[in-house]
């Protein structure tokens, strides 16, 4: 923030910056080089002079964290990434072409400095509340200041459009989360043209009333449109000196300035501006227009300026964080565990003990699932999260903790509040939810996770998406997993969430049956292999309590389908995950009264089990036995790939129904006689 005299070299680097989105948009053939363009001021005097980043050491854990809520204008990203030394200048020739690190939204773990993927919009901002509250969390965590950084994100009209961002920034406004900051590039230009056939409210009213800070900086000057970074970077000062609400500056922008007759036009939006545009473009510029990716090498030394910056702020870091290691092993250990993504100890035991302590009563999953999760919350300091309002139906409270939130915040329900509090309540917000534990988890070492209903997935779907994408670990604990649940009715009632979340790639489903399977798949979704996401799917309902899990689900679980009951020679095959087990169970004993031999397969996570050697799988379901039924209480779609063609379902195709629970699963087909009728169909087709 010294270096404001300099603002000569800056336009001039702003400039480059320019020509290089417009020939990478050029030669892509596509592409967004619209707001690219003229938000490059604004991501510019980011990397040049506000955040604290080191380009030589990307992932440096003191840095600043910015996100692009508006990827469409990932451009104006890689072009600074390459001018701070983050990427080359093939990179930015490479825009949106096959294997490269500039794709056409930014991606998460593909290209050095992007901290997240975006693209959807809404997500990016409402991410950063998430990084926003992982820095404050871990920070008192480790009792540290040295974990806590600023997060920035640039969002445009269409992530203030989208409701989830509504969700969140209402949320980090209740949060009074100082450390966050958005700018808003308010071109009025969307792409279907002027914003104001869509978005008339005062959006800083809106955002004051959400509890932020709020400023403009306007480039329309009385004396015609200037990019002021010199403006921008006095706006951030001041904004810096609030710290106990969120930041939310609004710049007024002309998308594409100064392109010649294109400027302001939603036609730069998402398309090149064409040769002759560009030419003029450059003109308009001062550049050459006849020089394609012009860089000016003093300029790029002088961008590059950040890299001695970084390392100077990295450098003086390194120092805090040897100094506070010596002074506190503790804390100093518990970080570098979490770093490297290891178990505490006692983590086995204290779910193998659990599993000691349970009888053989019916309990609903869910109330396992409590069981089990406060079992690890007990020795995994870094484990936090909550529910949507749902807390104590979706068993997601860690007892005895206090609620994250600012301090003195507190209220009768929950009157310990601290921001190393591990209850997060996130108000009837699903998406934000999901948002915010994504940014959590890419924030943070710690580990995170949201409680909803199931039926209400689909609510933060697009979030458990891009969980997926980004393969982090999320844990998405899902209750009232089926027209069980009863009274409440069929807009409650989950049909087909279960397959359609089992359609996603890179998202693990796992419905246990019972007590035994729900610890099981706790310990499995902190143990198995790699990051992906996993959805707890569980029961509103009591289940039976099984001996059989207790002996098997150690070893089986983790497989996805393991045999519960059979022998050489079955007869055949009955199948079903979570609640319906008990019920294949019951019609085994059925059909083994009429002399078939039923085989019993629990199967509660079909991702796991595509996993396994094809041997292994072949002795689950031996090929020789054809006849096979599949049992859940939801649409049959996941399940035709295991019945083959002479085997049934019992599955719910159709909406839920009036009634309670039992009443329900009855009318809709879940019941042993069902089940048997349908074996013996399948025994006949063989
Ligand atoms: C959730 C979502 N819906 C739709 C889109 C497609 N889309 C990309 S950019 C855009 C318009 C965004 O307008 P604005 O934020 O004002 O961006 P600008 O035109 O200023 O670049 C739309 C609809 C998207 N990327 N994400």
């Amino acid at each position: 923030m010294d270096e404001l005299k300099k603002s000569n070299l800056d336009e001039k680097t702003i400039a480059m910056s320019k020509g290089l989105i417009a020939d990478a948009v050029q030669k892509a053939g596509s592409g967004h080089p619209g707001s690219a363009i003229s938000m490059t001021p604004i991501v510019y005097a980011l990397y040049r002079y506000v955040l604290r980043h080191d380009p030589l050491d990307p992932k440096w854990e003191g840095r600043d964290r910015f996100i692009l809520s508006s990827g469409h204008a990932s451009l104006a990203q890689y072009v600074q990434l390459f001018l701070a030394g983050y990427l080359t200048l093939d990179d930015i020739k490479g825009y949106r072409t096959m294997r490269s690190k500039t794709p056409g939204h930014p991606e998460y773990g593909l290209t050095e400095g992007i901290e997240m993927t975006t693209g959807p919009l809404g997500q990016g901002i409402s991410t950063a509340v998430g990084f926003a509250m992982a820095s404050r969390f871990q920070s008192a965590l480790l009792e540290s200041d040295l974990f806590k950084h600023e997060v920035w994100t640039l969002c445009g009209e269409g992530d203030i459009e989208e409701g989830v961002s509504s969700e969140a920034s209402s949320l980090a406004g209740t949060q009074k989360l100082g450390n966050l900051f958005v700018i808003f590039d308010c071109n009025r230009i969307q792409i279907e043209g002027d914003t104001s056939i869509t978005l008339t409210e005062d959006v800083l009213a809106r955002y004051k009333s959400y509890g932020w800070y709020t400023d403009v900086v306007d480039f329309n000057t009385p004396s015609g449109y200037k990019e002021d970074v010199q403006a921008l970077l006095r706006a951030v000062k001041k904004a810096r000196k609030v710290e106990d609400r969120p930041h939310f500056i609004q710049v007024n922008t002309v998308i594409a300035w100064p392109a010649p007759g294109k400027a302001g036009s939603e036609k730069t939006h998402g398309s090149p501006l064409g040769e002759e545009a560009v030419r003029d473009l450059k003109k308009e510029l001062g550049l050459d227009p006849d020089r394609k990716f012009q860089v000016d090498p003093d300029l790029l030394a002088y961008a590059r300026q950040s890299v001695k910056r970084g390392e100077e702020a990295k450098r003086e870091w390194e120092e805090g964080f040897e100094e506070w290691k010596a002074k506190n092993p503790e804390n100093a250990s518990l970080h570098e565990r979490m770093k490297k993504g290891d178990l505490p100890q006692g983590f086995d035991k204290a779910l193998d003990d659990l599993e000691e302590s349970l009888s053989l009563d019916p309990l609903p999953t869910r109330a396992s699932s409590g069981k089990a999760l406060n079992a690890i919350a007990k020795v995994m300091a870094e484990l936090w999260g909550g529910s949507a309002d749902l807390g104590g139906s979706n068993n997601t409270v860690i007892e005895g903790a206090a609620s994250f939130g600012p301090e003195g915040s507190g209220t009768k329900q929950w009157p310990n509040c601290s921001p190393a509090g591990r209850v997060i309540h996130f108000g009837v917000r699903e998406f934000a939810m999901g948002a915010i534990t994504n940014g959590i988890l890419l924030g943070s070492s710690t580990r995170c996770f949201g409680g909803t209903f199931l039926q209400f997935a689909d609510y933060e779907r697009a979030a458990v998406r891009l969980a997926a994408l980004m393969d982090i670990p999320n844990i998405f604990v899902l209750t009232h997993d089926s027209v069980a649940l009863g009274e409440d009715g069929p807009t409650h009632q989950p049909v087909e969430h279960l397959s359609s979340l089992r359609a996603m790639p890179n998202l693990d489903v796992i419905r246990p049956c019972d007590a035994f399977e729900t610890c099981e798949a706790w310990r499995e979704i902190f143990e198995k292999e790699g990051t992906s996401p996993s959805a707890l799917i569980l029961t509103r309902q009591k289940v039976p309590t099984l001996s059989l899990t207790k002996e098997k689900a150690r070893e089986g679980l983790p497989k996805g389908a393991y045999v519960l009951k059979g022998r050489e020679g079955d007869d055949l095959i009955l199948m079903a995950s979570g609640s319906e087990v008990s019920l294949i169970l019951g019609a085994a004993e059925e059909l083994e009264k009429m002399g078939i031999r039923a085989r019993v397969v629990s199967v509660p996570c079909m991702e796991w089990f595509e996993r396994q050697p094809l041997s292994y799988r072949q002795s689950v379901f031996p090929d020789e036995i054809r006849a096979r039924v599949a049992v859940e209480a939801g649409s049959a779609m996941s399940w035709y790939k295991y019945v083959g063609l002479s085997g049934r379902t019992v599955c719910i195709d159709r909406f839920g129904l009036q009634g309670s629970g039992s009443e329900n699963m009855k009318a809709l087909g879940m019941t042993v006689e069902n089940v048997v009728e349908k074996a013996l169909e399948s025994l006949k087709e063989e």
